[in-house]
């Protein structure tokens, strides 16, 4: 599955992991860039020496191209920007903000530069900021999300923009994949479904919590404060989403998110921690390696987009 994404990067397969806060550690990402995806280490609010030591553990286990994605909004930021250049990391994905001002160093590092965005205004500045390739991320994804569909930010991003699209939100089939590219993008992110990968060190109450979801098991908190975020819908939403209606002050309820990604990752608190999934969560019914996920999504997509099942 030859695109643009494929060549820019130097990957088999048009197929990135999404860099997740507290998920997307070194074995997750050196299993999927293994496997023929772009793996990510997700920088989220860590410190830059955890960084750096994840990227040296991901070369430990594979030579192939990874990433690191950082999370604009860490204090951490400035400094994790400038171990991706140290560390020779050949690929960088940005969240949570505009990284114009590391564009220069990054770029001058030959470091390939693909900022997620949610909305197409951001896209386009983000071109014109010197980006190699875009993530499109739709409202159906996990985390931290903007207000537009995959369905409609994908095909409009890439009509704003000449550098390629890499869609996310809601993809975690061949369906999806297949689906995507029909849109305008040269390449898919996935998230939710490589989380539940045996690869994944994720707890396994987090993973079963996916396996069981239903489509409508989401709920996206924090829309009042400027900060929606989507989650698997528990005892933390419910009183989250109960406290913002009543209109419950910012600091009080960003108090009880505080922590809460952690508390469910790491600790298996699915019940007051933040199970942060996106709506495709659904979609996913079994626990499978990154290598089986990355075959199926690929093989699924190359069928459909040979036409044997559309006009049948
Ligand atoms: O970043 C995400 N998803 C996330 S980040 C996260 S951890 C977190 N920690 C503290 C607060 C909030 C989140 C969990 N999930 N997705 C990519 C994404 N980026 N979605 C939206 C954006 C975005 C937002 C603003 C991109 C650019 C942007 O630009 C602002 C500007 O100045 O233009």
């Amino acid at each position: 599955m030859k695109t643009e994404i494929t060549e820019l990067l130097g990957i088999e397969y048009p197929i990135v992991q999404g860099g997740m806060a507290w998920v997307a550690e070194y074995h997750l990402a050196a299993a999927v860039s293994e496997a023929g995806g772009l793996g990510l280490i997700g920088a989220a609010s860590a410190p830059a020496e955890w960084v750096r030591e994840q990227v040296r553990e991901v070369r430990k286990l594979t030579k192939k191209p990874f990433g690191v994605n950082i999370m604009l909004m860490s204090p951490y930021a400035d400094e994790v920007a400038k171990v991706i250049v140290e560390e020779q990391v050949p690929v960088v994905t940005t969240g949570a903000g505009n990284p114009e001002k590391y564009m220069t160093m990054w770029k001058e590092a030959g470091v390939k530069v693909i900022p997620v965005v949610a909305s197409v205004a951001q896209a386009v500045r983000m071109e014109r900021n010197g980006a190699d390739a875009i993530v499109a991320e739709g409202c159906e994804a996990g985390g931290h999300i903007g207000e537009s569909t995959t369905m409609v930010l994908v095909p409009q991003t890439a009509d704003a923009v000449e550098i390629p699209v890499i869609a996310a939100g809601g993809i975690a089939d061949g369906r999806g994949v297949a689906a995507a590219f029909m849109l305008g993008a040269k390449a898919v992110q996935v998230g939710t479904h490589f989380v539940v990968t045996t690869e994944s060190q994720v707890h396994e109450n987090y993973k079963d919590r996916i396996i069981k979801a239903k489509d409508i098991d989401t709920k996206v908190t924090g829309r009042t404060t400027g900060h929606p975020v989507r989650a698997l819908r528990n005892q933390m939403t419910r009183e989250y989403l109960k406290k913002e209606a009543e209109g419950v002050p910012f600091e009080e309820l960003e108090k009880m998110t505080l922590g809460g990604l952690r508390k469910a990752v790491v600790d298996g608190d699915v019940n007051t921690g933040s199970v942060m999934a996106g709506q495709s969560a659904g979609m996913v019914k079994e626990k499978m390696s990154c290598a089986q996920l990355i075959q199926k999504l690929a093989g699924e997509a190359d069928t459909l987009l040979k036409g044997t099942s559309i006009y049948e």
